[in-house]
């Protein structure tokens, strides 16, 4: 069967990885679920105990949560290198570098953030605390981006590959937060704008917002996410 990758939305990392599938170009499927909704519903522990997004059905039908066990997973059958690099290359240390920083620190850093924006009950004073905290850490991490650039087309290689995918997925969250004006990192500000404007990229974007676009052809449909459960949950 093809791997089937459970997307969230809205704003969730994991549309880098339908992007880096796009890029990819093997055969696979989506099923798309709303955070704020379904996802924090009974049934979706089944396929991943943390309620989170991205879960990957691989090919043997067994769920895969973690972005980079995901990311690993595709990896290692990207024989014709379309995303990654000979894992014994310097490119490949420092995508991977790369991805371990965006997954943590900076993806962590809008922790506060998220948690002000989803408080059950008013508190203005705690919410004013998250976002000021938030907002602090997620400019440090920015700076911190900034001097691990180094100027080139994308983050490593001089090609697209699995950490621009992921970058795709969480620097929007600076606009989505309002945090600060993204032409204060002049380099992130240029890698950002090619990796949005590149194809695979428009085209995980469209669909997370619910749109049909058209793709590169191995995107093989949206399977519910009710279905993906039931055949695939523990
Ligand atoms: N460590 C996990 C974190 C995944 C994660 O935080 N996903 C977010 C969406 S991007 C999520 O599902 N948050 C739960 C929520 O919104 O309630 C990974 O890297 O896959």
């Amino acid at each position: 069967m093809e791997p089937i990758l459970v997307y969230g939305y809205p704003a969730g990392t994991s549309m880098g990885l339908v992007a880096a599938l796009e890029w990819l170009g093997q055969p696979y499927k989506l099923s798309r679920v709303d955070m704020l909704g379904e996802m924090r519903e009974p049934p979706y522990k089944r396929i991943n105990q943390r309620v989170e997004t991205p879960v990957l059905i691989t090919d043997k039908g067994r769920p895969l949560t973690e972005t980079m066990a995901i990311a690993a997973y595709l990896e290692a059958r990207d024989t014709e290198r379309k995303i990654s690099f000979d894992p014994l290359s310097p490119e490949a240390d420092r995508m991977h570098q790369l991805m371990g920083f965006l997954n943590t620190g900076f993806t962590g850093a809008f922790t506060p953030l998220w948690v002000a924006l989803e408080l059950p009950e008013p508190d203005p004073d705690f919410e004013a605390a998250l976002r000021r905290f938030g907002r602090e850490r997620v400019i440090e991490r920015h700076d911190r981006l900034e001097e691990m650039l180094d100027g080139g087309n994308w983050l490593a290689g001089g090609k697209h590959s699995l950490a621009d995918g992921l970058l795709a997925g969480v620097a929007r969250w600076l606009e989505y937060h309002e945090v600060a004006n993204l032409s204060r990192w002049p380099k992130l500000q240029a890698l950002r704008q090619r990796v949005e404007a590149d194809p695979a990229v428009v085209f995980a974007t469209a669909l997370e917002n619910g749109d049909t676009p058209a793709g590169g052809g191995a995107f093989k449909g949206h399977v519910p996410l009710a279905e993906v459960i039931e055949r695939f949950g523990a």
